[in-house]
């Protein structure tokens, strides 16, 4: 308090309204222990998804980068002029940067609506690409875009929408969510169209690598969410006592990380107790891959009606258009 100088954090009654908190907790009560992959995403989470997305093992972004520059023409057509451009997770704002490229002068988007859970990341982003296209009407909206009561400033969004989500976040949810994401979106784009990368199958040691990086960046990425856990929730873990573990189950078609106990060992969390045994896991994320059908499947089932799909020579990540 402003008295006595010191800062009233962490109190059990402001822990209560915290999501984080509360999903935390819940997924340390469950067995096996669980917690969502947004949660990765504070404002040093993001910066280390975005030195994930320049490593030379990480092939998604570039891969997606070089299809959104060479296709980008044909994706600007079907999008059509003067649309209301939505992004899903938009992060740091770089791949609309290579979209926007690509459209005539007179068929810009006239307005960019970037939705990201990373408040203040969401924020400098967007000043700095309205920076760089004054041109351009930047409204950022900071929620959770699964959560529809979130997203009521897209009432303002009257032209006709078309969604944009790429770097294959779709693959982080669980076939519901991906299902329940696709079914709000085809909604919310109703006379549009989404958007979407879809990283697909492929041999297991290149998705191996993309996860388990020689410089540790992954590892750095996952581990901080026990970090954030610390900062925000006064939580007591020791990072140097959980290890970075990922792999990828070919029969389910994604890679799974998780936080593995070095030790036997007990954490305090907003005040209870959790104990690990040595060698048990807090499943931190899935990365689900897809083939082309599949995935065009899924959108059917939504409620899109799948159309033109773009990909690299090498068949590793696909850009889709979904009309609504
Ligand atoms: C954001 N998302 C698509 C990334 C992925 O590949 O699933 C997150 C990530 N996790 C580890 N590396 C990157």
């Amino acid at each position: 308090s402003a008295l006595t100088g010191a800062p009233l954090r962490h109190r059990a009654a402001d822990l209560a309204e915290n999501a984080f908190c509360r999903d935390l907790l819940a997924g340390l009560s469950k067995s096996p222990r669980s917690i969502a992959p947004k949660y990765f995403y504070d404002a040093e989470g993001s910066a280390l998804f975005d030195r994930i997305c320049e490593l030379p093992e990480y092939y998604p972004t570039r891969t997606e980068r070089r299809i959104l520059e060479r296709h980008g023409r044909e994706m600007a057509a079907v999008m059509g002029a003067q649309a209301e451009l939505i992004e899903f997770g938009a992060g740091s704002l770089e791949k609309i940067r290579v979209l926007l490229r690509a459209f005539d002068a007179h068929a810009l988007p006239r307005r960019y609506v970037p939705i990201d859970i990373s408040a203040a990341h969401l924020e400098e982003a967007s000043r700095r690409l309205h920076a760089d296209c004054p041109w351009l009407q930047v409204r950022p909206i900071a929620a959770d875009y699964m959560k529809e009561a979130q997203l009521s400033a897209l009432d303002d969004c009257t032209g006709r929408r078309v969604g944009f989500f790429p770097g294959s976040t779709i693959g982080n949810f669980d076939s519901d969510e991906a299902l329940a994401f696709l079914r709000l979106a085809a909604r919310l784009l109703q006379g549009g169209g989404l958007l979407v990368g879809v990283d697909l199958v492929k041999d297991p040691q290149t998705l191996h690598r993309a996860y388990n990086d020689a410089q540790g960046v992954t590892a750095a990425f996952n581990l901080n969410l026990l970090r954030r856990a610390n900062v925000e929730l006064g939580a007591d873990f020791d990072l140097r006592q959980f290890a970075h573990y990922a792999f990828y189950d070919p029969r389910r078609c994604r890679i799974e990380m998780h936080l593995l106990s070095r030790c036997a060992q007990t954490v305090r969390v907003a005040g209870h107790d959790f104990s690990f045994a040595e060698g048990e896991s807090l499943h931190t994320e899935n990365s689900h891959k897809f083939t082309i059908e599949g995935f065009r499947k899924l959108a059917a089932s939504a409620g899109f009606r799948p159309g033109p799909v773009w990909t690299d020579e090498a068949r590793l990540f696909s850009v889709h258009w979904l009309e609504s």
